[in-house]
């Protein structure tokens, strides 16, 4: 049994693919992936993308697909029109399920664009519908249905025109009102608010560690809400524990819990603590 993310690879470790595996990795589950596109980028800005011809993209889901069990599926930075097309071919053909969309658009560091232009309206014309669901940001989800969200209720019309768009569950991530921070989970049948406490300066890696822990759940059989609940209290938790990795935007834990809930966190804390006896 395993779980595919298909994304880009960020070589700061803190996004894409890198964090969709620690993720996998968290809740014991076997992550595979294919990897659509590699960014030259660091926690202060992006400096390049690269996208891999759509031939190697097939082939690494083919591989996957024809030897494991994939019980949910991933989808992060696709970019290229192309890409999007590709992975709707080939999710349908493997008649792939429990079907995760992260519909990134940009940087959360730089805020720079990760895609190309063109390869929207295939995003949602072609995935929307194959989608169990969809993980927008505030940007994204307000990009798409072409509305400025500001609070919750153009989230929660952005969120409708989604679903007329084709999606069948929507969560859009980061609606901010005062020193609060919204997500909105929204169906046909079913709303849903979690609220938490603004934590300044933002992070990396959020959005890709929040859509990997519920395509994580879903894989582990929990349904669409409870996915979306275990997930929100995943991501809190790995911001809580967020690094400063590098010279910028501090980098989500998505591993924190995991060292903390088998001892090894306090085994190496263990460890430090004779070193600074030993050295003082
Ligand atoms: O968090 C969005 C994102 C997704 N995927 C890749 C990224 C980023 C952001 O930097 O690099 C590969």
């Amino acid at each position: 049994m395993a779980v595919l993310t298909i994304a880009g690879s960020d070589p700061d470790g803190g996004a894409g693919i890198q964090a969709d595996l620690k993720t996998f990795q968290a809740f014991g589950l076997a992550g595979t992936s294919a990897i659509t596109c590699v960014t030259a980028q660091n926690t202060k800005k992006l400096l390049n993308t690269f996208y891999l011809p759509e031939n190697i993209i097939k082939d690494q889901l083919d591989a996957i697909f024809s030897d494991f069990k994939v019980e949910a599926v991933k989808i992060g930075l696709l970019g290229k029109k192309e890409i999007v097309e590709t992975v709707a071919e080939e999710l349908k053909r493997h008649r792939a399920k429990n079907i995760v969309l992260d519909p990134i658009i940009t940087t959360q560091a730089d805020r720079k664009l990760l895609i190309e232009k063109d390869s929207l309206t295939p995003l949602v014309q072609m995935l929307f519908p194959l989608s169990t669901l969809i993980t927008p940001n505030t940007d994204e989800a307000g990009i798409i249905a072409g509305i400025s969200i500001s609070d919750l209720s153009t989230a929660e019309q952005a969120a409708k025109t989604l679903i007329s768009l084709g999606a069948k569950n929507i969560i859009v991530k980061g609606i901010k009102t005062g020193d609060k921070i919204h997500d909105l989970f929204y169906s046909r049948n079913k709303k849903k608010i979690f609220t938490k406490s603004l934590i300044q300066g933002g992070t990396h890696g959020g959005g890709c560690v929040f859509s990997s822990a519920i395509a994580a759940n879903l894989a582990l059989g929990k349904n669409i809400l409870e996915s979306v609940e275990i997930a929100e209290e995943f991501i809190n938790n790995s911001i809580l524990s967020k690094k400063k990795l590098g010279k910028g935007i501090e980098v989500v834990d998505p591993l924190a819990q995991l060292y903390k809930d088998s001892g090894r966190y306090s085994v190496l804390k263990a460890v430090k603590n004779a070193l600074d006896i030993i050295e003082s």
